[in-house]
């Protein structure tokens, strides 16, 4: 029998990263409603009733939210606008104040400096024109990052010359930023309750063509380093009176942090939360919607998560066939359609070595690549 007096959780998008929280809120008997640009997206393997209609339409998400107790985003691409409108009437704990800063890179790295969090340098161009007068005080190699609609590397370009800045869209407007070395690029999971803030282990990222390939935790990092991140992902929570998971994306260059940026949702280098920890980041994130209290976060593994994207997908069969020391565990987003670079799946390996998981998450990695 259904426990039909349960809370009805709504998630504003539906991709992987909600089909994740609902996957864990149906195992917890609440019911889930969810509202997408598109029809037959992931979530719907767990969703009760979903609707389609736009990020940006008021009187439809307003009538979505009437039929939901509590409400969450997993997607900045909603417009943060119109979630501080629905936030007047209807519960979303993770406000809209965090979304109105991640969706544009320029707020953000305004938002960071303005809590004395240290950015990379960079200055605002919207033409060839601008890039060079920019380029000029930066130096070369550059990257330019569009102010808006930036994941998975969208938006992005690189520049070693002159030479390279005539392929540059006129009117995009894009922050520039010298192309440093980097010693290491680290997410922090941090989630805030009604009165606690708790933190994961910071987690280390290789990303490759400016996407997520794979993720190891906890990250190999100095403790001063470590303290300093988790300091400023705690400050950058509170000051946005944010509740929920959110993550937080650092460069370690030369031995020195910078922010990069800010996700105010779970995300997908906290995959492997789901067995490294005693509670996974979604977990966490519906304790924290739901104001339950939110329990110390233990992590007894050594952690590796990679990524299977459109082109890899057809050998994830393949990995359940191979004997490996670490457990792995496949997670498949139930896409409707595959494309290259799109994220369609990911695979976890937890041990207690780190050397183990490390060497048995690069033969997954070689599979996934064909190897
Ligand atoms: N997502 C959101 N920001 C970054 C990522 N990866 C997730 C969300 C969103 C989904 O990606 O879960 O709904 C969209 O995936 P796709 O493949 O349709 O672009």
């Amino acid at each position: 029998m259904n426990r039909q007096h349960q809370k009805v959780i709504g998630f504003l998008g539906g991709g992987q990263l909600g089909m994740m929280i609902a996957a864990c809120a149906k195992q917890w008997g609440y019911r889930v409603h969810s509202y997408d640009e598109h029809e037959d997206v992931s979530i719907c393997s767990y969703t009760d009733k979903h609707i389609v209609g736009r990020f940006n339409d008021y009187e439809a998400m307003d009538a979505f939210c009437q039929t939901c107790d509590v409400i969450t985003y997993e997607f900045e691409n909603i417009d943060s606008t119109v979630v501080e409108r629905l936030a007047l009437k209807h519960a979303i704990p993770q406000g809209s104040k965090a979304l109105w800063y991640a969706s544009n890179r320029v707020r953000e790295q305004a938002f960071a400096k303005s809590l004395a969090i240290r950015t990379l340098d960079s200055i605002v161009v919207r033409s060839s024109d601008e890039l060079a007068s920019a380029a000029k005080k930066l130096g070369f190699p550059l990257i330019s990052k569009s102010v808006v609609l930036g994941y998975d590397g969208h938006g992005q370009m690189r520049f070693d010359s002159e030479a390279d800045f005539e392929s540059y869209p006129d009117q995009l407007e894009s922050i520039l930023q010298r192309f440093i070395p980097l010693d290491m690029e680290v997410s922090v999971i941090v989630v805030r309750g009604s009165d606690t803030v708790r933190c994961f282990e910071p987690i280390e990222n290789i990303h490759t063509q400016s996407i997520l390939d794979y993720s190891i935790s906890p990250a190999r990092l100095d403790p001063a380093l470590k303290q300093e991140i988790l300091e400023a992902s705690i400050k950058v929570v509170s000051a946005l009176d944010y509740q929920g998971v959110m993550a937080l994306e650092f460069f370690i260059s030369g031995g020195v942090v910078y922010f990069n940026e800010m996700a105010p949702r779970v995300h997908n280098s906290g995959h492997l939360t789901h067995e490294a920890c005693n509670c996974s980041q979604f977990a966490m994130h519906l304790h924290s919607i739901c104001q339950h209290p939110l329990p110390r976060i233990i992590q007894p593994y050594e952690a590796i998560m990679v990524n299977v994207l459109g082109e890899n997908y057809r050998c994830l069969d393949r990995i359940n066939e191979v004997a490996l020391d670490s457990a792995a565990a496949i997670h498949d987003y139930h896409k409707d359609q595959m494309k290259r670079n799109r994220k369609m799946a990911h695979v976890t390996l937890v041990s207690d070595s780190r050397q183990q998981v490390l060497k048995d998450g690069m033969k997954v990695r070689d599979i996934l690549h064909g190897k």
